[in-house]
């Protein structure tokens, strides 16, 4: 309740004036905070779905964006949209798992590791997922999936006794106990700083996507990237619900008009880089290759018990998610 009322007060004081213009017939300006480099294909398709939201608005909605965490951090973009500082944003949705242990439906290992079974699996989650959002007081407007997560290292990994005190850089703590699980030290950093602690030497290893290393030239600092393609987990758009339910029918629509377009077209740009970043991190010198077999199995092993570890967090919801997944 208390959250609430603070939440409440936020709300009216962060979104008076937007409200306020919209009622006067003039065009909400909404700030849309996005965390990762602004050539980076997410951050682009926020600067497309911006366009079309002027278009089919009918210019109701002007969004300007701001990558690379530069109006609000990564870790500090969803606290900026459920309070209302902002009215709209993107972020990595298993990032909130730590509160909504829900939101690491896209972080299983191994359990939908191409698109075609990603975008099934959101389907399957999709519903239990905005109820969740709705408990946070957000609305999901569209998600996209980053590619297959694989290794980082500054040398060759061939099991865990290379990786054991290994300081790793993790996104999330799906990503921290898979660390801790090779052995290794893991230390939350925002993709942002990304460069900088590898650099510094605060991390020497990371799980990512070939598109992370390839935005922050992590071949400047390390060596080996394995193609363990993990899982593609998902950042998310998402709106204020109070913003949201403040909308016009109209405009409404066309916000999700807006949204199920970009939706489409970022996964299949997704899809569509991911060998050009493999390509890119090779041609700079790194050696790109699948996780040998005794890695792989120790992965897989580790997978399985973070699957069964999330299962108890995620409760029936999560298994709703699984079974329905599967059914498909
Ligand atoms: N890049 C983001 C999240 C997943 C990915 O591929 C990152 O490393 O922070």
């Amino acid at each position: 309740m208390k959250t609430y009322v603070k939440t409440a007060s936020a709300m009216a004081i962060g979104l008076t004036a937007a409200s306020g213009a919209w009622a006067d017939g003039h065009a909400q300006s909404w700030d849309m905070p996005m965390a990762y480099a602004a050539t980076n294909y997410h951050s682009e398709h926020g600067v497309i779905f911006a366009d079309k939201v002027r278009e089919y608005t009918d210019g109701a909605i002007d969004i300007t964006v701001h990558p690379g965490g530069s109006l609000f951090g990564g870790g500090d973009i969803k606290r900026a949209i459920q309070t209302g500082q902002v009215p709209i944003g993107e972020r990595f949705m298993s990032a909130h798992a730590n509160e909504a242990p829900l939101l690491a439906w896209d972080n299983l290992p191994f359990l939908a590791t191409t698109y075609e079974d990603n975008a099934k699996l959101w389907e399957a989650a999709r519903d239990t997922v905005n109820a969740q959002l709705a408990d946070l007081n957000l609305v999901a407007l569209y998600t996209c999936p980053w590619p297959g997560q694989g290794f980082y290292f500054n040398k060759e990994v061939a099991s865990s006794a290379d990786t054991q005190g290994i300081k790793f850089r993790s996104y999330n703590s799906a990503t921290a106990t898979f660390a801790e699980e090779l052995g290794m030290i893991p230390v939350q950093i925002e993709a942002a700083e990304l460069s900088q602690a590898l650099a510094t030497g605060v991390a020497s290893a990371f799980i990512s996507s070939g598109s992370t290393g390839y935005d922050r030239k992590v071949w400047e600092h390390l060596s080996h990237y394995y193609k363990v393609n993990a899982w593609l987990p998902r950042n998310y758009v998402m709106v204020n619900t109070q913003v949201w339910d403040g909308l016009d029918d109209d405009v409404r629509a066309g916000l999700q008009k807006a949204a199920d377009e970009t939706a489409a077209s970022c996964a299949a740009k997704s899809a569509e880089l991911s060998n050009f970043y493999f390509d890119e991190l090779a041609k700079n010198g790194m050696t790109v290759e699948d996780a040998g077999p005794d890695f792989l199995a120790e992965l897989e092993a580790i997978g399985a018990k973070m699957t069964a570890e999330w299962l108890e967090t995620a409760g029936a919801d999560g298994q709703a998610i699984l079974d329905a997944y599967k059914a498909n």
